[in-house]
């Protein structure tokens, strides 16, 4: 088939929220194209290099094509029944609240005001629960908090309107890096100022006018400064204050408040001070770093009052702005999927709300009382108390703080069930009963993004196997559970259409979520469905809120909360010297189930790592790319050594994305305790004491191959390349027999071998071939293995003697590991092309290299090495075998 000639369909990007247009064009035999829709007002066309590679994602090798229940393919009738009688039978002996859903901001609307409806109308529990407990649910609570409802009061224009972007706890630049962008051209175009505050120096630093590392969880503390300068400098704004209630506390517990806990200089509290107050549009972006931490909600609402205080809020290029992780964060939270929640924005525990519901449903019950926040909901699959349990499109086995006691929960009940794309996650190996869902490219509904615009996602390839969309899934349980009328729904567009009409409801409750004009949408206006924020109902616009001084609180008033400091819970002491921080990378997604498929992203920080302060890691006797042993009260883990001032003294920083199937002893939330915010709920992941040391490796290797490999050794860790797979690995004891161990490991077991050893030096190279082809290739030595990797991880089909030499024919053609994913150029090139001075600013390493100049994800790290390298004429040895 003549690929080109299919039309490309409109849809969204799969990954973050900023809800990206894409533009997909299938090839006709299951590939897709992909770029940026100029139409879409979130990207005007643009796109991250995560969007750019989602075609790379596609790929049905890792798919689950058909139900399995207890270790067997079994069909679709069988196994929605045994769910589905599985569930009735414990509700019958158990009651309600012995079921639990955990759920995603990545489902999309219509499945999750299915899911909603199905556990909190009929099932009748509140004990639904989503992975936005880890991400949203601060913001949410403080949003309630100042506002009466969790509204996002802005824009995305915004963004391209303000004079001064505040980004707070938020590492813009890799997780939202199209908003990123939109904030740098707002650079260009008005000279807006940024402002970064993290305790980390980040890729969101490049351009920052002002960076302020203040001490971890002290944002609230910052705040209350800022808002105790607005009273002083007389910049509240009197009119607003009228709108509002408490003003006078907040004031009165900011003065109470030390600065000095910040850690930062009076000079720097006073120059951001001085630039926000006197930057009448300004912008505050807040994300984790705020969100993720126990006193979360806190933080949230210190953001809050400094904007009501000074009415920036709701108006053109002002105002607080909560950026959502996941694509449809911020639906879920519209169709109430937190257990406090209850649908369009309503509230659980108010009656006439419920009873509205109700109704609306034609529903036999409906919970009066909040149910199960998920760090609890998992205590009570612990605890027996919760006997059936469906996961679906998460992986809380690697994400949940306390991993491995969740996963020993999940693994202990007595029915779980996990609807995803594939068995092989952690959470799935642990299920009795694993449910294909159709993927991104394959199902169809709507997301909203951070600015309420919501957007169509349409299926453009068939679904595999016996793959099914996750509404259709759960609208199936619901009609086997007795059910039928509820849950008869024949495509997205009916559930949508329901929950259109139920906002009317909402909104005539005096609530913002109100899309009534969609209750009568036809399927055809549904298929053709443009961006269109919300509101949309007659009389409402989708613009911003607030600006009016409005608010949902029954008085129309805004409250301030009065706030005091409160330090992480964390304590570092004598055995736990080091607070960890947690965080992402720019080219992978969370657990790497889809952006680990890619190899041009897998490239980018191709291992997990820890980074620690160069006085703290000369302290402790570490030299850079050991492996080191990181221990916290509740588990342990070891990861690669990154040096760097990037982490001040006393911090070390660790990504998430590691998982049992890429890196067993790397899962980071293995070492994260339970603890939570009080009233969001939301776990504290940014902050644990934990110690470190060298890990004592008796050897230490780097393989190539090109199926994956899993080797069963104390540290290893993989990701796929154009050609395979590549591993690094790592083991306490002495190996006897290292050609049967290799051949164990990569499954290996009559491929012809050639090996070289040097037992004096500790290292032994082994190569396995079928004829010409290489199949693995392994480098062991009682070193961190020093070889041009990222060469021979490109070239599984160089000869066996150069694979077994370790060395290419010549140094320039070792690229190093990529920073720009698009084309593919390495830390090596830039670096030959900045010291050759071909290249001394970004735009010229474009031209030389190509690098940074289609998505511009990278541009960033690019400034950053040639602040680092052109200054250089001869390279530090040290800083060379580092990279
Ligand atoms: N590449 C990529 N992009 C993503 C994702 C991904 O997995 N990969 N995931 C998406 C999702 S679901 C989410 S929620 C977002 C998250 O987006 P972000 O919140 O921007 O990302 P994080 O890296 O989790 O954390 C942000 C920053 O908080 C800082 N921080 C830690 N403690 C504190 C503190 O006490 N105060 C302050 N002010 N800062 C602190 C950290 O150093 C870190 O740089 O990203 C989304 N986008
Ligand atoms: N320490 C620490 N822990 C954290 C964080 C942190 O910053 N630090 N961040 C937290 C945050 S903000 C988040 S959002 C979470 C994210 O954590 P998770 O949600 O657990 O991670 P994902 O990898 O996104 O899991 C999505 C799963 O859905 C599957 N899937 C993909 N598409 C579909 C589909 O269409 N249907 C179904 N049914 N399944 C599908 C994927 O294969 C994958 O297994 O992690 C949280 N955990
Ligand atoms: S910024 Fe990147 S990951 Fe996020 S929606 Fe846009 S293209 Fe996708
Ligand atoms: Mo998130």
């Amino acid at each position: 088939m003549d690929g080109t000639s299919l039309p490309e369909v409109r849809s969204t990007c799969a990954y973050c929220g900023v809800g990206c247009g894409v533009l997909l064009r299938p090839d006709g035999v299951g590939g897709l194209a992909v770029r940026g829709d100029p139409d879409h007002p979130a990207n005007h066309g643009r796109l991250c290099s995560k969007g750019m590679a989602l075609g790379d994602t596609v790929g049905l090798d890792h798919r689950l094509l058909a139900p399995r229940a207890f270790g067997h393919d079994v069909n679709w009738g069988e196994a929605l029944q045994m769910v589905a009688d599985q569930f009735s039978a414990t509700i019958k002996a158990h009651g309600p609240d012995s079921i639990g859903f955990y759920v995603s901001g990545q489902l999309l609307t219509e499945d999750y005001y299915v899911a909603n409806k199905l556990m909190k109308g009929f099932i009748g529990s509140a004990n639904i629960d989503t992975n936005s407990r880890l991400c949203m649910a601060s913001t949410v609570a403080g949003h309630k908090r100042a506002f009466g409802t969790d509204t996002v009061p802005g824009t995305y224009e915004d963004l391209d309107q303000a004079d001064l972007v505040v980004l707070v706890g938020s590492n813009l630049a890799w997780c939202h890096p199209v908003l990123y962008q939109r904030v740098l051209a707002a650079r260009q175009a008005r000279g807006t100022k940024i402002v970064v505050i993290d305790p980390r120096l980040t890729a969101s630093c490049d351009q920052a006018d002002l960076h302020l590392a203040l001490n971890p969880g002290s944002d609230v503390s910052l705040f209350n400064q800022l808002l105790r300068k607005i009273h002083a400098s007389g910049h509240s704004d009197p009119h607003f204050l009228e709108r509002t209630v408490g003003f006078a506390e907040a004031i009165s517990a900011a003065e109470k408040d030390d600065p000095s806990v910040t850690g930062l200089t009076t000079t720097e509290i006073e120059a951001f001070c001085e630039l926000w107050i006197k930057t009448k549009r300004v912008v505050t972006i807040f994300s984790q770093g705020v969100n993720q931490s126990s006193s979360g909600t806190d933080k949230v609402n210190a953001i809050l009052n400094c904007h009501l205080a000074t009415g920036r809020i709701g108006r053109p290029g002002m105002g607080p702005f909560s950026v959502t992780g996941q694509p449809n964060a911020m639906g879920g939270r519209e169709v109430g999927g937190l257990a406090n929640m209850l649908a369009c924005h309503l509230e659980i525990e108010n009656k006439d709300h419920r009873s509205a519901v109700q109704d609306f449903w034609n529903a036999p019950t409906i919970p009066e009382k909040q149910g199960l926040k998920a760090v609890d909901l998992f205590r009570a699959v612990e605890d027996g108390q919760i006997k059936a349990l469906w996961v679906i499109h998460t992986n809380p086995a690697v994400t949940m703080p306390d991993a491995d006691r969740v996963k020993a929960a999940i693994e202990n009940c007595p029915f779980t069930v996990v609807s995803d794309l594939t068995a092989h996650t952690d959470t799935a190996q642990l299920a009795d009963v694993v449910l294909p869902a159709t993927g991104w490219a394959e199902k169809s509904g709507s997301v909203t993004n951070s600015d309420r615009t919501i957007s169509r996602q349409r299926a453009v390839l068939e679904p595999p196997g016996q793959a099914r969309a996750d509404w259709d899934i759960l609208a199936e349980i619901g009609r086997r559970m007795g059910w039928e009328d509820a849950f008869n729904y024949a495509s997205p567009v009916e559930i949508f259409r329901e929950h259109a009409a139920l906002s009317s409801i909402a909104g005539s409750l005096g609530k913002d979520f109100d899309i009534s004009g969609f209750a009568e949408i036809d399927d055809e206006e549904y298929a053709e469905l443009a961006p269109t924020r919300w509101p949309v109902a007659s009389g409402k616009s989708g613009d911003r809120y607030f600006g009016d001084g409005r608010f949902f609180y029954p008085d129309g008033k805004a409250r301030f909360v009065p706030l005091t400091h409160r330090p992480p819970k964390a304590e570092p002491s004598i055995h736990y010297p080091f607070l960890l921080n947690t965080g992402r990378n720019r080219d992978q997604w969370h657990t790497m189930t889809r952006s680990g498929l890619s190899p041009r992203l897998s490239a980018h920080l191709a291992e997990p790592f820890v980074d620690v302060n160069p006085n703290d890691a000369e302290r402790l006797n570490l030299n850079p790319a050991n492996l080191v042993e990181v221990q916290s009260s509740v588990g342990q883990g070891i990861f690669r050594l990154r040096i760097t001032d990037a982490v001040a003294p006393g911090q070390v920083f660790a990504p998430i994305h590691w998982t049992g199937e890429s890196a067993p002893s790397a899962r980071v939330d293995v070492l994260v305790p339970s603890v939570t915010d009080p009233i969001s709920g939301q776990p504290e992941s940014k902050a644990t004491a934990v110690s470190i040391r060298p890990m004592k490796a008796a050897w230490y290797g780097f393989a190539v191959s090109s199926s994956a490999a899993f080797p069963k050794t104390d540290y290893w860790a993989t990701v796929k390349t154009d050609k395979g797979y590549r591993t690094e690995l790592a083991g306490y004891r002495h190996v006897e027999d290292w050609e049967s161990t290799a051949r164990e490991w990569f499954g290996l077991s009559d491929a012809a071998c050639t090996s070289v050893e040097d037992p004096k030096r500790g290292s032994f190279r082994i190569a396995f071939s079928d004829g010409d082809n290489v199949l693995a290739a392994m480098f062991i030595s009682r070193e961190p293995v020093t070889l041009m990797r990222d060469y021979i991880a490109t070239l599984p089909e160089v000869g066996l003697n150069q694979i077994l030499s370790g060395r290419s024919a010549s140094d320039d053609q070792d690229r190093g590991p990529i920073v720009c994913s698009c084309f593919g150029v390495g830390l090596k090139s830039i670096i030959r092309a900045i010291e050759d001075a071909q290249a001394l600013d970004v735009e010229a390493l474009g031209n030389v290299l190509q690098a940074g100049t289609n998505c511009g994800s990278c541009r960033p790290e690019l400034s950053d090495l040639i602040n680092e390298y052109s200054t250089k004429v001869e390279w530090n040895s040290k800083q060379r075998e580092q990279v």
